[in-house]
Order: C-alpha cells, then structure tokens, then sequence
C-alpha cells in the first residue's frame, strides 16, 4: 500500500500535518489539497490541539500546484476552470488557515515555491531551516501568484518588494526572506524538527482564548475583506491561463528549459 500524500502526527497540543510527495518536492495535486483540508478541519476542531505546524517530508517544503497533475487536467475531456480549481482547493485551504482560532505555523524545510509559498504566507507564523529558499515562481509559466499570494506578499515584504518578488521568481535564501519579513525565525537545519516543535510548543502554551482573539483581531484589522479578495485573484489567474505564456511556461519546465514567451 502507497503512503498516505499527508501525514499527521501530535506531540502534545502541536499537531504537525507533513505534506509527503517528496520526490516531487510536494507538489500539490487534488489529493493532497483535499488531505490538507480535511487534516487541518480535523485539528481545527480537536479542542486539545493548541497549535498547527504544517510542513514537509524530504528535502522540500513544497514546489506549488503540481504541473503534470495541472496540465492532465486542463487536457481533460471536462477541464475545470483554473479560478473554479483555485476556489475549490487552494482558497478553500487558505481560508480555512486564517479562521482557525489557533496558530498555525508553516515549517519551510525546504524549498517553497508557487501556492506552496503563498500557503505559507496564509500561515500565521513561518520558522525557516537556514538552508530553505523562498521563490514564487508563478511568473516563469505566465501566471500571477494566488492561493492569496498577490495578498499577503505585499503585506508581509511590502508593495514594491513584493511586486519586484512576483515578477523576478528570484530565489530568497532563508536569512534574506527573514530581513525582509517573509520569516519569523531561522534555525539551523540540523535542528529544524525540535526547534520547530519548541516554537510551536511556546504558542502552544499561551491562554488559548487570547491566542485565537488575537488572530481574528489581526484578520479583521489587517485583511477583512480576504474572501472577496481571493475570489478576484483567481478570477485575474483565470485571465492569466487563457493566454499562451502558460502552456509555454509548463512545457518549458517539463523539458528543463528557459521558456521563450510570444505574450498575447
Ligand atoms: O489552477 C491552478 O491550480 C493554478 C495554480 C497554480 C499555482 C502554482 O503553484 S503555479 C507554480 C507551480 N510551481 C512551479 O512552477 C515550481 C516548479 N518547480 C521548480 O521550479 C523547481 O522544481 C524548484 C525551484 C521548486 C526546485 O528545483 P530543484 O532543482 O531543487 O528540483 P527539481 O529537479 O526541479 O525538482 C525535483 C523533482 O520534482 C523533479 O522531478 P524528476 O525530474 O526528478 O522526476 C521535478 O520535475 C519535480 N517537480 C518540482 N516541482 C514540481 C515538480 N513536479 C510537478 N510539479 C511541480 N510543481
């Protein structure tokens, strides 16, 4: 029998849901998306869950939307809208991130990038390995960054830093993401695992009541109007995948090479 895509594990009140692809750096498929909402509505609800980590299995956090799931499902006879796919799994993921009244915390292990990344950034506190890179990614197969990553890139790197982030795909290297906000904490890699639980364990400790109040006080005074928002977003991805540049952008990432993108 094939592994589970999620794994689940507690130590205490910190529960840890683990993304396990890692041969493909935990992409994302349809599977896995559902795994995640079903685990993190699972601990939302456990009364003795204090805290979330979510992280991943292997020398990768996760790369993004799988692009050979992605790519077999817009050959499909039925293809489901890119904006219907973005509102079905990953803004559903992301939503449910930021109401769950407790923290949740992404364990950046290592590379992030695509709607990995923007999920990490829907999290509440991100603590990074020192070898991790950060990198969005989406601009290299013609996309814009989603999962509420054109949202809170901004908030968290600033407007221009963010908008340069978007565009270049540069790779951040786990220090550089600190220094410019996208981090909380970086720890050696050697110890990432109990560091991270130890950081989880401190949030883990604090009155629960203030933990959460706080976290809808930040939700409500800093990104009110999140589910209106990642609904457009999807809506400009959707205009996006229409053009050429995506097909060129996913092609040129199977055959290892630099795309050459027409634009419209
Ligand atoms: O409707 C919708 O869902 C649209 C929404 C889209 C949201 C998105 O997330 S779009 C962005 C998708 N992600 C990417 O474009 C990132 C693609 N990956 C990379 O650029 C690189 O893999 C990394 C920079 C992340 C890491 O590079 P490196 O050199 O460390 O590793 P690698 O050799 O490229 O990857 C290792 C394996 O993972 C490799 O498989 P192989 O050749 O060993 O069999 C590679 O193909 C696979 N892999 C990595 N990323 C993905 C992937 N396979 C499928 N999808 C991926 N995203």
């Amino acid at each position: 029998m094939s592994e589970p895509v999620v794994l689940q594990s507690a130590s205490g009140p910190v529960v840890t849901i683990r993304l396990n692809r890692p041969d493909k750096l935990n992409a994302l498929n349809e599977e896995m998306t559902e795994a995640l909402i079903a685990a993190f509505a699972d601990a939302g609800r456990d009364p003795s869950v204090r805290a979330i980590v979510l992280g991943g299995t292997g020398r990768g956090y996760c790369a993004g939307q799988d692009l050979e799931a992605f790519v077999r499902m817009q050959l499909s006879p039925t293809p489901v809208s890119v904006a219907d796919h973005l509102r079905r799994g990953y803004n559903h993921l992301v939503t449910q991130i930021r109401t769950i009244e407790k923290p949740v915390i992404a364990a950046l292990n290592g590379i992030a990038a695509g709607v990995g990344l923007s999920i990490a950034l829907a999290c509440d506190l991100r603590i990074a390995a020192d070898d991790a890179v950060l990198t969005l990614g989406f601009s290299k197969i013609g996309l814009i960054p989603d999962g509420g990553g054109s949202l809170m890139l901004p908030l968290l790197a600033g407007f221009g830093r963010g908008l340069e982030l978007a565009w270049s795909s540069d790779k951040l290297d786990a220090h550089e993401a600190q220094r410019i906000g996208l981090v909380n904490r970086v720890v050696p890699a050697a110890n990432f695992e109990i560091e991270t639980l130890v950081y989880a364990q401190r949030f883990a400790a604090l009155s629960p009541i203030a933990v959460g109040l706080t976290k809808r006080a930040f939700n409500r005074s800093m990104i009110p109007h999140l589910a209106q928002w990642l609904d457009e977003e999807a809506e400009i991805q959707d205009e996006a995948a229409k053009g050429p540049d995506l097909r060129e952008g996913v092609t040129a990432f199977m055959e290892k090479r630099t795309p050459a993108f027409a634009g419209r």
